[in-house]
């Protein structure tokens, strides 16, 4: 019974750095030596102790920890509990990180729309294009368009928000935004990455010609008047097709204020970033500009229009049912807008507009779609310089707030039984509940850039070893990655295209304990209502299951962060 393979013995799949720390998680352990053995599963490299026993809240079951950073050769090991068994393999390795990096960042190239992908690139995930969405409806036309007569718009490229095919811009923004991030905080590294895509013998690097699919798409959602279409949609989602085969009608829906303050951080954000491509891309960044200037003053001059499905299905035809991403409150978007637009203009109406200076007092949250402010202070901590006009505010109170909302996620880490930020906040386990794990890890590696502090980018750490495998359910959660894989996601292209193994590079929604797909999953799937451990690895389960376009950005963004600071 010793050598057989055991999921209590929960650690990263994948692997650790040499120098960096490396612990596993252990279940209910029936001996207090743990071992690291050799893929022979006969030579021991390093003897340790585990901890004592304690439980973990959010999965209930009784956890010791097995820490061996100490032990830092290159090689495959497993780790060796006695009358328990062994683990999955993992590596230590310089770049240990650097497949996942690039495999989650293709991931996106899988989700394009309106593109054929081609074996050479898709491997045997290669498939016809699907929507491309160049003749696409203005939803309620005669009502919401600038000039009555337009009834229809080109929208194609972008991708496809999540196990569905429709494009939503309040999602892309968060998932553009933490993409382009990581070109504005590491463009040593971002510059050099190749990712075998259409574009990589072009002069751009490959990332920002990912990045750029969607964005183009992006402007596309654009009236004249300045204002952003909330989403691009069929009226239902398709069924369980390839996106060659979905042929339902498409639909541009209502402006609203969501939608264009998100577009307005975004384009200006990537202004920015093209700005340096001038002669490669010739106008792009001037129109970006312009684009993220015109989208603020639609806002500014309709600051209140919410995104409601069930208020505009009672207006129009056809009725709106795929995702809403409604949100209500638009102070963040404002804000994160605001600040994107002063960084890349100068222009200190925009900072003034920010509010930054008082609500500096009040609470931010690790952002998800709906919470966005938080990105503020990310960029503008990274461009504390411009702020030397103004007198009245001193950066380093928006540095301490970032380290003051990141401490609460370090110290959870170094207390919890699995040593991850992840349960520090009651919401931590919710639909999506992976990202909030990327997400914390983001937050702590700002830290990190802040203060040098190594502490944040261990803690940071932590939660990719979550994320890879060391969590109450066992599994790695990016597709095509670790021992105990992600098999099927709640995504219509791998459910359709007769291939055991799913599309690669794609982060599973996580633990979710809200089980809100319940009515579409026989209850009895869900192993657990822990927190922790409400997971299903079943098609059935979007509100597990799916991936998303804004779950995998921080994946990507902690994984090419860990790789540049720790890579080598
Ligand atoms: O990520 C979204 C999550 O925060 C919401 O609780 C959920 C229900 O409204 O919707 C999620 O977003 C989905 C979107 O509406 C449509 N495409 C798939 C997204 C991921 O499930």
């Amino acid at each position: 019974s010793q050598s057989k393979l055991t999921e209590d013995i929960r650690l990263n799949q994948v692997g650790f750095y040499p120098s960096g720390p490396k612990t596993a998680v252990v279940v209910d352990a029936p001996s207090d030596k743990f071992y690291v053995i050799k893929e022979n599963l006969k030579d021991t490299v390093f003897t340790g102790q585990l901890t004592p026993g304690v439980v973990w809240e959010h999965s209930k079951e009784n956890v010791s920890k097995a820490d061996f950073s100490k032990f830092k050769t290159p090689g495959t090991y497993r780790v060796f509990v006695p009358k328990l068994g062994y683990s999955f393999p993992f590596e230590i390795k310089d770049q240990v990180l650097l497949p996942v990096a690039k495999g989650s960042m293709r991931g996106y190239y899988y989700q394009r729309a309106s593109i054929d992908l081609l074996p050479e690139f898709a491997g045997k995930w290669a498939r016809p294009a699907g929507h491309p969405d160049d003749k696409v409806m203005v939803h309620g036309s005669a009502a919401t368009a600038t000039r009555p007569e337009k009834f229809e718009i080109s929208s194609p490229r972008g991708w496809y928000d999540a196990g569905d095919y429709n494009k939503y811009i309040v999602n892309s923004g968060i998932s553009t935004y933490t993409l382009l991030s990581i070109y504005e905080h590491f463009p040593k590294f971002a510059d050099t990455l190749k990712l075998n895509i259409p574009e990589s013998k072009n002069n751009i690097p490959d990332l920002l010609d990912e990045i750029l699919w969607n964005v183009r798409w992006m402007l596309t959602m654009q009236d004249e008047d300045g204002g952003v279409y909330h989403k691009l949609t069929n009226p239902s989602f398709d069924g369980y097709i390839m996106p060659a085969d979905a042929k339902a009608p498409r639909y541009v829906v209502q402006k609203g204020t969501a939608a264009t303050l998100d577009f307005a951080a975004v384009t200006a954000q990537a202004a920015r970033v093209f700005s340096k491509y001038k002669k490669e891309l010739p106008g792009l960044s001037d129109s970006l500009k312009n684009a993220a200037v015109k989208a603020y003053a639609w806002a500014k001059k309709n600051p209140n229009i919410e995104y409601r499905q069930s208020t505009l299905n009672q207006k129009f035809q056809p009725g709106i049912r795929t995702g809403e991403y409604g949100d209500s409150k638009f102070e963040d978007e404002f804000q994160w807008a605001a600040i994107e637009l002063f960084v890349t203009t100068g222009k200190g109406a925009y900072f003034e507009d920010s509010k930054l200076e008082y609500s500096l007092s009040g609470t931010y949250s690790v952002p998800n779609w709906a919470n966005v402010s938080t990105l503020a202070l990310y960029t503008i901590a990274q461009n504390t310089k411009k702020l030397a006009e103004f007198e009245n505010i001193n950066p380093d109170v928006i540095t301490n707030k970032i380290l003051t909302m990141a401490n609460k996620y370090k110290e959870n880490a170094e207390k919890s039984a699995y040593g991850t930020p992840m349960g520090t906040s009651g919401g931590d386990f919710n639909w999506g509940s992976n990202s909030n794990a990327a997400n914390q890890g983001i937050l702590l590696v700002q830290a990190y850039l802040i203060s040098k502090n190594k502490a944040y980018l261990d803690a940071a750490q932590a939660n990719m070893d979550y994320l890879l495998g060391r969590n109450a359910t066992a599994y790695c959660f990016l597709t095509g990655f670790g021992g105990k894989k992600v098999m099927n996601p709640h995504t219509r292209p791998s459910e359709a295209d007769g291939i055991e193994d799913p599309v690669p590079g794609l982060l599973a929604g996580g633990p979710n304990p809200g089980q809100e797909d319940k009515a579409d999953c026989p209850g009895s799937l869900y192993p657990s209502s822990a927190p922790a451990k409400s997971y299903i690895d079943h098609k059935c389960s979007y509100a597990s299951n799916e991936i998303a376009i804004n779950w995998n950005a921080p994946f990507v963004y902690l994984s090419f962060a860990l790789e540049a600071l720790r890579g080598k």
